[in-house]
């Protein structure tokens, strides 16, 4: 049954089997997406803890410990999610199947087995189209869920603030509408009224009418939520102060590093995603200066494509610094694996560019772990953000790190060039101002590209500032 070689189904007669199915069998399993609601629930019930099945397909020369390792996490994302796994199967396939992913034999065998455990769900590690959940929810006559879902899901669980909570509502709807399903018997029967069918109108229709509403009001709001956010960081941003933003896998420990740092008070916990919004604070550097340091979402292999879209705003703070500190847990079995995922979604949220610096974190469970990780990248620091062991050194580092990219300069502005001065305190820190005969007389720390704007108002023409980095 699982050599890999399954008589595919043709997906026209399994999409029409997923429709039969559920109209016989609509009282046992609720399937994901067919009687779908409108309302933002979630997708794994918790009111009690549902016993799941995790699925998942080693694809090509993939590495069977690659497999393990993101099986592992799903499992772990599950459990987050308030349900328990109880069992694992793992397909070795060249290539998805398109109907059903891991294979009709591979699918009926999943139906046994979670027949067997009395399971309620089927949780895949891999992405599924909607056609695939459908197939696989009419094969397994339960719901098939994807990691992308669960993820989802948990997100939906930790969101607080209310834009976290609009923002995860949006990319459950985004997830949602194209797997919205006629659900067996729905079909209309000519109806009049406002807000309900029209003639000849389908259930399906109408739940999809309003999930579209619902998605360009949740894009209003947002929109509003945003220009308030832009109006206080160009208020941050007036007060000159360099920022540096914690990024890192999700659990890496940033949370408690930002609390370390600055008694900020996040919440921390031993679970993934207890960080959705970020938390910014004012941190005092050794050298007298004065950082914005933001707390931010966890990342974590296969993010879901939709939460990062809706994310993007709240990662401003990653992509608007000057400095990211990007936080590794030393005690992680792949912590390459895991950087790579945290590199993948800062390029995606356009932060690639931005000077980065790694903090090995955990230091006191593995410290081997830790200094071998810090002789291979150079530059890098170990740190336990609990024991609060190489908290100066990295204060240092930060502090380094961001005066190198500051060029101090002296300049004369013109009384008459009051916009000058301002573009000087918009864009720039200004140390020292005095008013002389000719001008304000200014000493300011800026970037290269400010300190070409105001070349002209250089005192001396002739040296061009300099760099006061270590
Ligand atoms: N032993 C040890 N545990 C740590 C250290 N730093 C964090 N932890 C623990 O690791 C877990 C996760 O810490 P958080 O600070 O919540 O991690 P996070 O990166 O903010 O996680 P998310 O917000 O969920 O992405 C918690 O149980 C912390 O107590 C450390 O230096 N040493
Ligand atoms: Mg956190």
């Amino acid at each position: 049954m699982s050599d890999g070689h399954e008589e595919v189904l043709d997906p026209a007669e399994l999409e029409q089997s997923a429709v039969l199915s559920s109209d016989i069998d609509e009282s046992s399993h609720r399937g994901a997406f067919g009687e779908f609601g409108g309302e933002a629930t979630g997708l794994i019930d918790r009111t009690f803890r549902e016993r799941i099945v995790l699925a998942g397909v080693s694809l090509g020369r993939v590495d069977s410990e690659v497999t393990d390792a993101s099986m592992d996490e799903l499992a772990r994302l599950v459990d987050t999610a308030g349900a328990d796994p109880v069992a694992r199967i793992v397909q070795q396939r060249d290539s998805p199947d398109r109907a059903t992913y891991i294979g009709q034999g591979k699918a009926h065998e999943l139906r046994t087995v979670s027949d067997a455990l009395d399971a309620d769900t089927v949780v895949f590690d891999n992405d599924l189209s909607p056609a695939q959940q459908g197939n696989l929810e009419a094969i397994l006559k339960r719901t098939a869920l994807d990691r992308t879902a669960v993820i989802l899901d948990i997100f939906a669980q930790n969101a607080s603030s209310p834009e976290g909570k609009a923002q995860v509502e949006l990319a459950q709807l985004r997830y949602r509408l194209p797997r919205l399903r006629r659900s067996g018997k729905t079909f209309s029967q000519q109806g009049g009224g406002i807000g309900t069918r029209g003639p000849g109108e389908t259930q399906l229709e109408v739940d999809r009418r309003r999930l579209m509403r619902r998605v360009s009001r949740l894009e209003s709001d947002l929109k509003q939520i945003r220009k308030n956010r832009s109006t206080q960081s160009k208020a941050r941003r007036r007060t000159s102060n360099r920022s540096v933003a914690i990024v890192g896998y999700t659990n890496a420990g940033k949370s408690t590093l930002l609390n370390c740092l600055t008694d900020a008070g996040v919440l921390v916990e031993d679970r993934l995603f207890a960080t959705l919004d970020a938390t910014t604070r004012r941190l005092q550097l050794p050298g007298g200066e004065a950082v914005f340091v933001s707390d931010t979402v966890g990342f974590v292999r296969k993010l879901p494509h939709q939460l990062v879209e809706a994310f993007k705003s709240t990662l401003d703070v990653v992509v608007d610094a000057d400095l990211l500190v990007h936080v590794v847990d030393a005690a992680d079995p792949d912590p390459a694996g895991s950087i790579a995922a945290v590199r993948v979604v800062l390029e995606e949220i356009g932060a690639d560019k931005v000077p980065e610096l790694f903090v090995f974190n955990k230091s006191d469970v593995a410290p081997n772990a830790a200094r071998r990780l810090v002789e291979r990248e150079s530059g890098s620091v170990a740190v336990s953000s609990t024991t609060g062991a190489g908290i100066d050194d990295l204060l240092a580092v930060v502090g380094r790190r961001l005066r190198r990219q500051s060029i101090v300069t002296e300049l004369l502005v013109p009384y008459e060039r009051g916009d000058v001065l301002a573009m000087a305190h918009r864009e720039g820190e200004v140390m020292d101002s005095v008013e002389s005969d000719d001008g304000w007389q200014i000493v300011i720390r800026v970037d290269e590209g400010s300190a070409g704007r105001l070349a002209d108002f250089q005192v001396d023409q002739s040296s061009p500032g300099f760099d006061v980095g270590g």
